[in-house]
Order: C-alpha cells, then sequence, then structure tokens
C-alpha cells in the first residue's frame, strides 16, 4: 500500500491498466521533489511481484510465514465470530495462500462464504482464484482494481444481508504512513456497514538489525525488487538508468518507526526520462526514496484501528517473529 512516499498502496492501479501518463506524471512529480520519491505501487510489474513473493520466502524476512502460521490459531476465532454467510474481501490476495487457510475454518458450515479478491496485479488475481479453486462450495469473484476502487464497487458485488470481512494482511498497511493509513482503513469502514469486520496484519517493532536485514538481504532479492523499479522506468518511460549507478538502501527511521527502502545514487549525474518529459539531476548519494514500511506496537495498531471507527475484538501475537493480527468490528451506531 503505500507508504511510500504518500501512496496509498501497493494497490493503485492494475499495472497493465496504468495509462503510461499516469506514470509519466508520478515520476515527473516524483522526481521534482526533495527528496526524490516513487511511489511504491510502481514496484509491482511483473517481474516485481515475482520478486516480492520471492522476499516472502526468504529467512530474513519473516512477516508472510508468520502470519500463516498465526493463522492456524486465529481462523477458527474469526469464524467464531463471523457468523452466517459472510462475504469475505481479501485486499491484495497474493497467491490466495493466506485466504485458502482462513476460509478452511468456515468450510463446515452449511451455507459457504462468498470470497472476493481485489488486486491490482492480474497475475496474483489468476494465482489466487486458482488455489482457491480447492474449496468446495464457495463462489469466489474478483476484481482487477486499486484498492480504493475495489472498495468503491464493494456494495454493487456484496449480497444483501451478508456480514462482511475484510482482509488486510501481509502488514500492507505498514505501506501507509499513519494518517494515510486510518484514512484507508476508515475507507475499508466506509464500504461496509456498522457490525462488519476487518482483520489486519501488521508487523511489529524488533530489533533494527532485524529489519535491516529483512529489507536488505545478504541474497539481494530485495536489492534486485527495489532496482528493478528503474528497469520498469527504463522500459516504460524510455529511461537511461543505469543500474551500476545505484545501490539499494534500507534504512529503519526511528522517529517515523518504519523501514524505508531508497535507491542511492553512488555519483553525481543526469538520467534522461524521456516519457516524463525530464532529465533528472542526482547528487552522488542522492536517493529516490521508493518505499516505507511502519512496524507498529500492540497498542499502536489498536489506537489506528479505533481512529478508523473499530472496535478491537481480539488480537493473536507471534512474539517471536513479531508479527500480529488483529480483528476489529465496525461500532455500531
Ligand atoms: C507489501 N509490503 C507489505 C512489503 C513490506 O514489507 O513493506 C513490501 C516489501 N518491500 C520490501 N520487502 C517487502
Amino acid at each position: 500500500m503505500n507508504g511510500p512516499p504518500g501512496v496509498p498502496s501497493p494497490a493503485a492501479v492494475p499495472p497493465s491498466a496504468q495509462p503510461a501518463s499516469a506514470l509519466a506524471a508520478d515520476v515527473r512529480d516524483g522526481l521534482s521533489r526533495t527528496p526524490k520519491q516513487l511511489p511504491a505501487k510502481y514496484l509491482y510489474d511483473e517481474l516485481g511481484s515475482l520478486l516480492f513473493e520471492a522476499i516472502c520466502a526468504l529467512p530474513w524476512y519473516r512477516v508472510t510465514r508468520a502470519e500463516i502460521a498465526l493463522l492456524a490459531t486465529c481462523a477458527p476465532r474469526v469464524a467464531h465470530h463471523v457468523t452466517g454467510e459472510p462475504f469475505i474481501v481479501e485486499l491484495g490476495p497474493g497467491n490466495g495462500d493466506k485466504l485458502l487457510r482462513l476460509a478452511e475454518a468456515f468450510g463446515a458450515r452449511a451455507r459457504k462464504p462468498h470470497l472476493h479478491l481485489i488486486d491490482i496485479s492480474s497475475s496474483a488475481l489468476a494465482a489466487a482464484e486458482q488455489a482457491l479453486a480447492r474449496l468446495a462450495g464457495f463462489t469466489v469473484t474478483v476484481a482487477h482494481a486499486t484498492y480504493d476502487s475495489g472498495l468503491a464497487q464493494l456494495a454493487g458485488v456484496r449480497p444483501h444481508a451478508a456480514p462482511m470481512l475484510t482482509l488486510l494482511l501481509g502488514s500492507n498497511v505498514g505501506n501507509f504512513d499513519d494518517d494515510e493509513a486510518v484514512a484507508f482503513l476508515r475507507l475499508v469502514r466506509e464500504a461496509g456497514r456498522a457490525g462488519d469486520w476487518l482483520l489486519l496484519g501488521a508487523d511489529l517493532v524488533k530489533p533494527e538489525r532485524d529489519l535491516v536485514l529483512a529489507y536488505d538481504d545478504p541474497l539481494g532479492v530485495t536489492a534486485a525488487f527495489n532496482r528493478n523499479l528503474l528497469v520498469r522506468l527504463n522500459r516504460e518511460l524510455g529511461a537511461s538508468f543505469d543500474l551500476d549507478q545505484f545501490d539499494h538502501r534500507a534504512v529503519w527511521n526511528d522517529r517515523h518507526s518504519r523501514v524505508e527502502m531508497h535507491l542511492v545514487s553512488r555519483l553525481p549525474q543526469q538520467v534522461a526520462v524521456p516519457g516524463a518529459g525530464i532529465v533528472a539531476s542526482f547528487a552522488a548519494g542522492e536517493s529516490i526514496w521508493t518505499e516505507s514500511s511502519c512496524k507498529y506496537t500492540l497498542a499502536g495498531i489498536a489506537s489506528l484501528g479505533t481512529a478508523a471507527g473499530f472496535r478491537l475484538r481480539e488480537q493473536w501475537l507471534d512474539t517471536d517473529a513479531g508479527f500480529a493480527l488483529s480483528l476489529f468490528q465496525s461500532a455500531r451506531g
């Protein structure tokens, strides 16, 4: 989602549906700012999505594995709370693995939940749909859309009487800054009704060394994920970024409780980006800020939900990996 400086989510516009002009406008704007920055949503072209999947398998990036393990404990409790024949929406389902595990906890019901996937990546939607095909009796629908537009369409898709459970997992919320996160969670709440549910996965503050290793791994996968953004700009906007002249850097920003990813220019240079109509000048050591990943305390997660109009109902914690799942309910009246 987000985080990236001022961007709502890794979800914004599907790469395939992304008009070149939107990318061009964002690049023109972002590279004219001080500090230079680019929306993190542009990290997720086809190769970027594959690299992110590889990141999730790295020993140093524990978010995905911790969340999947925690789902085993929490899914039956979620199913206990969310009664009836729910409409379950996942924002950014990835390969569908987490939703599959959660949905299995509802499997004993005579009337199965309706699963609805919203993602900017058509390849992720296809993979998730395939994974969920294993579930017998569940209806699965997809929206190839940004989170915002997918949420805006929900009223027309959701069966009238169904309680809604929205999943925002994988610490995607951390890619927003706190104000953006509250605004986004409010959007989620407003897309539903009083009494609806939100399951939020969020990564916790942990020792700086572990955080930096998670975003600057010894195999260089995260570096490739970050630098692939320059590959994309070269391909889609005819830019002339020399990959050898930009270093990946991950830094812990204690004041804002976030890991920031940057691409740092090794030397003074000018880079033409014809598709955006600019030539960007870099000083040696000057960076492009490409992503922020906020890290939370349990109380901080509760406050985000409360500020957006939710009430915390239950929280599950992996103390070893430092990860939490929180079940919120939209406040009534
Ligand atoms: C998608 N998002 C929650 C990931 C994160 O941890 O911020 C993206 C990521 N960037 C580098 N590693 C993983």
